[in-house]
């Protein structure tokens, strides 16, 4: 049997479905009943971004040979106990590399160029009172990259079509790179205009925007951020913005989604979505085919496509 954690995409648990005795986890009233029950049946996980498979899950499924997670981030995956108990884990990685950095583009342009303030103005009819009031550009403002992986280079590349100098932060210098690498997130913050988190989530990145760095950024420069809400310190954000120490955010994640502070509902330097850096159509289907295609292989003894572990 293949587990799947909680509704994720109907396209991939319609293929699921077709090719597998599909058990749908949130379905069930009674967990430990449920995993009492299927205990010994089921030999695959299907998780992503908000309920993987924790050192529990793991424990209580003995039969349990391979993860494969609808999501490119693995912070949900107990990867540790993975390996030990020689458990597969699979992700999505490339596929969605592009949705995720137009996406980021796209906070920036919305959050510097007011859009969506634009748009609520024109509907509520204030414009016939008069002109939008200006704003601020983007082309040609530092950018600072948290993470120059997969999508830190894929958004670095669409903000060097902006002219936009780029700045990045990681743990060791990238060789056959241009961009200017600074050694501490604060240092890069200090400058940058623009302070873009895209990293993976993991003990040493939590919090890695803390206060420091939002003061460091300072009341000109905004933050964006396509990676983990815990990536955040998030009471911290709050009061940097309510405050006026931090210029803007644009957030695609938060620490306890679906849960957005409600502080931030009334701040019109606030760019707020519901974790859709990878929501397209193109590139939910793709991912999909991905899991699909990893738990094919696994079990018919072929490499798998995507694996971690
Ligand atoms: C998804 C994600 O939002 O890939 C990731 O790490 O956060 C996302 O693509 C999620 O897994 C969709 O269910």
């Amino acid at each position: 049997g293949v587990l799947m954690m909680c509704p994720m995409n109907s396209y991939l648990e319609n293929e699921l479905q077709k090719r597998f005795n599909l058990l749908r986890y949130w379905t069930s009233p009674e967990k430990s009943v449920f995993l009492e029950t299927h205990r010994n049946s089921i030999r695959a996980v299907v998780g992503n971004a908000f309920v993987g498979a924790d050192a529990q899950l793991i424990n209580d499924l003995p039969k349990l040979e391979i993860v494969s997670s609808f999501s490119v981030g693995l912070d949900k995956i107990d990867l540790g106990i993975c390996k030990d108990k020689g458990i597969r884990v699979t992700n999505t990685p490339d596929v969605l590399t592009e949705d995720v950095a137009d996406l980021a583009i796209g906070l920036i342009l919305a959050l510097l160029r007011r859009l969506c303030e634009c748009d609520r103005y024109v509907r509520s009819g204030k414009w016939k009172q008069g002109d939008f009031k200006l704003t601020t550009k983007f082309s040609g403002k530092s950018v600072g990259i948290i993470g120059l992986g997969r999508i830190g280079t894929a958004i670095a590349k669409r903000a060097e079509a902006f002219s936009c100098p780029i700045n990045y932060y990681s743990r060791t210098v990238k060789p056959d790179v241009a961009y200017k690498y600074y050694p501490t997130v604060v240092d890069l913050a200090k400058n940058s205009d623009i302070l873009v988190v895209a990293c993976p989530l993991s003990d040493e990145t939590r919090h890695i925007v803390n206060r420091q760095v939002m003061d460091a950024l300072g009341p000109k420069s905004v933050l964006i951020n396509i990676g983990r809400g815990p990536h955040v310190d998030e009471q911290e954000l709050v009061k940097a913005l309510t405050e006026g120490r931090l210029g803007g955010a644009a957030l695609d994640v938060f620490e306890k989604e679906p849960h957005v502070p409600e502080e931030l509902f009334g701040l019109e330097n606030v760019v707020l979505l519901p974790h859709v850096g990878s929501g397209t159509v193109e590139t939910r289907n793709a991912m999909a085919d991905l899991v699909v295609g990893n738990l094919e292989a696994h079990f018919s003894g072929k490499s798998l496509l995507t694996p971690v572990v």
